[in-house]
C-alpha cells in the first residue's frame, strides 16, 4: 500500500500578524512557559498569561502566522458549523460577525486581530517547528529543540490541537495519481479545478462544504462516500446592520445571545451522553431533510446512515443533498480498490477517469505524530505511553511522567455539541491557576500522581459506556485503537469549566525550590503539597 504525501501549499499569508513577531536578536532562550502552537488554545494562553502579568513566555508555531486550523482549512465553503457568538473568545465578543456561521476567513481575520490588540505577537515565534521536547529532570527544564535552535522552559504547554494533522488514506496506486491530489486542510490555491473532472474522498465535515462549493464550477464530480453522514438542516442567516449595532451598543446583548446558543447546545448533552433516545427526533429530522432534498429512492438509500444520528458528529448543510442529484455528480458507494495514472477504480471494477483528487479524510486524532517528539522524565515519548494505553490525561491537562507539562485541549476535552472556545478557556484558567501555585508555593515541579491519573480515566470511561458515541453502532475517528473514546468530554461542559476553575494540588507529586534565586535549582522532594 502507498500514501499520498502532504501538500504544505495552503496558508494565505496574513497581511498583519507577520508584520510582528519576535524580534530575532531578542529571542529569548529559556522562558517561564513555552507554548507549543498559535491556534485558538495557544492565543488564548498567552492572552490569559499577558493579562496576569507574566510576559515571561514565547509561543512557537510552525506556520507563519496564528490561527492554526483556521489558517490552515482554506478549502471553499470552509466555515464554522457552531455560531459565531459563541464560538469566540468569551473576553473578545465581535458584534460584526456577518452571518450566524461565520466563513473561515472571518475567523481567521477575528483571531489576528485580537492577537494584535492584546499585543502578543511579539512573543510569538513563526515557521518554527517543535522538533522535541525533553523534560530533564535534573535541570527541572523542559529541552526544546526548534527549526530556529534551542531553548529551556520551565513550564511547557501543548496547544497543538487535535485536527491538525493531516490523515491520509492508505490506498494502493495513491502516488502513483499524476493529476493534482491535496488533503482538503492543505487546499492548493494554485490548482485550477474549473472544468475538470474532480473526485472527493470521504463525506465528513470538510467535505459537505467543499462539494457544493465547487461542484457548479467543474466539469464532473464523483464523491466517494464509504459511511453515510447524517446531515441536519443548516439554519444560517446574514445578520443585518441594525442587529450589528445593536450588538455593538446594547450593553449585554451579546451576551445575551451568547448565553442562548450556550444553553441551547448544553440541552444536546442530554441526548449525547445520558440518554441517546432523546436524539431519536433529531434524526427524524435529518431522515425529513433526506425526502425533502432528494427524490430517487435509490439516492435516498444509499445517503441514509445505519447508525443512529450523533455517533458521529452531526453535519449541517442544505446544499449536501442537493448537490448530488446533479446530473454532473456522482455518489459512490462502491469501496476505492485503487488509484491509478488518471482514474480511481472501486472495487466492482469501475474506472472513473479523474484530473484531480480532494482528499477529505479527516486527521491524526488518537495517533497524532506529533506526540512522538514530547518525551517524559523516563525518556519515554508521549505516543509511546499513548500507544500502550490509550491516549489519557488527568483533567485533559496532565499525564503522569510528564512533569511541569500542561495541556490546553487534551485528551477528553473535545465537543460534538459545542464550542472548543469555551473548553480552551477553561483549560487556560487551569493553567493560570497552576502558575500562581508554583509562586505561591515556590514550586520547581509538579507531576500527575499515577492513582489520581487512573482513577479520573477510568470514571471517565464508565461515563462514556452509556453515550451515543459508545452505544451509537459506528466507527468514528473519536475512538482509539484500544476502541476507547478518549477524544470527547462525556459531560455538560459547565462541569468541566468547574472541574478546571483551580489548580488542585492535592493531584500532584511537586518539588519545591529550596533557593528560589538560585538558578541552578536544588531541589528537595516532597509528597504533595496541599
Ligand atoms: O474529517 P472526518 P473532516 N477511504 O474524519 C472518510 C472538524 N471540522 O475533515 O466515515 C475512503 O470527519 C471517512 O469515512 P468514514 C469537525 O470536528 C469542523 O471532514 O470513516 N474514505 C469520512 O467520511 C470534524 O468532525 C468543521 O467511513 C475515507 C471522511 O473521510 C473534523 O474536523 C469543518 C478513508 C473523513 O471525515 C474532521 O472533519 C470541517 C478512506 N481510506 C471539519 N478514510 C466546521 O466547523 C477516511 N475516509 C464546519
Amino acid at each position: 500500500m502507498t500514501q499520498v504525501a502532504i501538500r504544505r501549499t495552503a496558508t494565505k499569508p496574513s497581511s498583519r500578524s507577520e508584520a510582528k513577531s519576535v524580534p530575532s536578536a531578542e529571542i529569548p532562550r529559556h522562558v517561564g512557559v513555552l507554548i507549543i502552537g498559535g491556534g485558538f488554545a495557544g492565543l488564548a494562553a498567552a492572552i490569559r498569561l499577558t493579562k496576569d502579568g507574566r510576559r515571561d513566555f514565547l509561543v512557537i508555531e510552525r506556520g507563519s502566522e496564528v490561527g492554526g486550523t483556521w489558517r490552515d482549512n482554506t478549502y471553499p465553503g470552509a466555515a464554522c458549523d457552531v455560531p459565531s457568538h459563541l464560538y469566540s473568545y468569551s473576553f473578545e465578543p465581535n458584534p460584526n460577525w456577518s452571518r450566524s456561521f461565520s466563513p473561515q476567513w472571518e475567523i481567521q481575520d477575528y483571531l489576528r486581530r485580537t492577537a494584535v490588540k492584546y499585543d502578543v505577537l511579539d512573543k510569538h515565534l513563526f515557521d518554527t517547528e517543535v522538533t522535541s521536547a525533553q523534560w530533564d529532570d535534573g535541570a527541572a527544564r523542559w529541552m526544546i529543540q526548534t527549526t530556529r535552535g534551542a531553548f529551556t522552559s520551565d513550564v511547557l504547554v501543548s496547544a497543538i490541537g487535535a485536527l491538525c494533522e493531516p490523515a491520509l488514506p492508505d490506498i494502493e496506486g495513491i502516488d502513483t495519481f499524476q493529476g493534482e491530489i491535496f488533503h482538503s486542510s492543505r487546499w492548493n490555491h494554485a490548482s485550477e479545478l474549473r472544468g475538470k473532472r474532480v473526485a472527493i474522498i470521504g463525506t465528513g465535515a470538510s467535505a459537505v462544504q467543499i462539494g457544493p462549493a465547487i461542484a457548479d464550477e467543474v466539469a464532473h464530480l464523483d464523491v466517494y462516500q464509504r459511511t453515510a453522514p447524517w446531515v441536519m438542516p443548516r439554519r444560517d442567516r446574514a445578520y443585518s446592520k441594525p442587529e450589528s449595532l445593536a450588538y455593538k451598543h446594547v450593553p449585554g446583548l451579546q451576551w445575551l445571545a451568547r448565553q442562548a446558543i450556550y444553553w441551547g447546545r448544553e440541552v444536546l448533552v442530554l441526548g449525547f451522553a445520558f440518554q441517546p433516545k432523546i436524539l431519536l427526533g433529531a434524526q427524524r429530522m435529518a431522515e425529513r431533510h433526506i425526502q425533502k432534498q432528494i427524490e430517487d429512492d435509490e439516492l435516498r438509500k444509499a445517503v441514509t446512515p445505519n447508525w443512529q444520528i450523533g455517533c458521529k458528529r452531526i453535519l449541517i448543510s442544505n446544499d449536501w443533498y442537493p448537490m448530488l442529484t446533479k446530473d454532473h455528480v456522482e455518489l459512490v458507494t462502491d469501496g476505492i480498490a485503487e488509484v491509478r495514472e488518471n482514474a480511481i477504480v472501486t472495487r466492482d471494477g469501475t474506472v472513473r477517469e479523474v484530473d484531480a483528487i480532494v482528499v477529505a479524510t479527516g486527521f491524526h486524532v488518537t495517533d497524532s505524530p506529533g506526540w512522538e517528539a514530547i518525551k517524559g522524565a523516563d525518556g519515554r515519548s508521549l505516543g509511546e505511553v499513548w500507544r500502550e494505553r490509550g491516549q489519557q490525561a488527568y483533567k485533559g491537562a496532565a499525564v503522569a511522567g510528564f512533569p511541569n507539562m500542561l495541556f490546553v485541549v487534551g485528551p477528553n476535552t473535545g465537543l460534538g455539541h459545542s464550542s472548543m472556545v469555551y473548553m480552551i478557556e477553561s483549560h487556560v484558567n487551569y493553567l493560570a491557576s497552576a502558575l500562581e501555585e508554583m509562586d505561591e508555593h515556590g514550586l520547581a515541579t509538579f507531576e500527575v500522581r499515577e492513582d489520581r491519573q487512573r482513577d479520573y480515566n477510568q470514571n471517565l470511561q464508565k461515563s462514556m459506556k452509556q453515550t451515543i458515541w459508545t452505544t451509537g453502532g459506528c466507527a468514528s475517528w473519536y475512538l482509539d485503537a484500544h476502541g476507547n473514546n478518549t477524544t470527547l468530554w462525556p459531560s455538560f461542559t459547565f462541569l468541566f469549566r468547574r472541574l478546571t476553575r483551580t489548580f488542585d494540588l492535592a493531584a500532584y507529586r511537586t518539588t519545591a525550590r529550596t533557593d528560589r534565586s538560585d538558578a541552578a535549582l536544588t531541589l528537595v522532594r516532597e509528597e504533595g503539597v496541599a
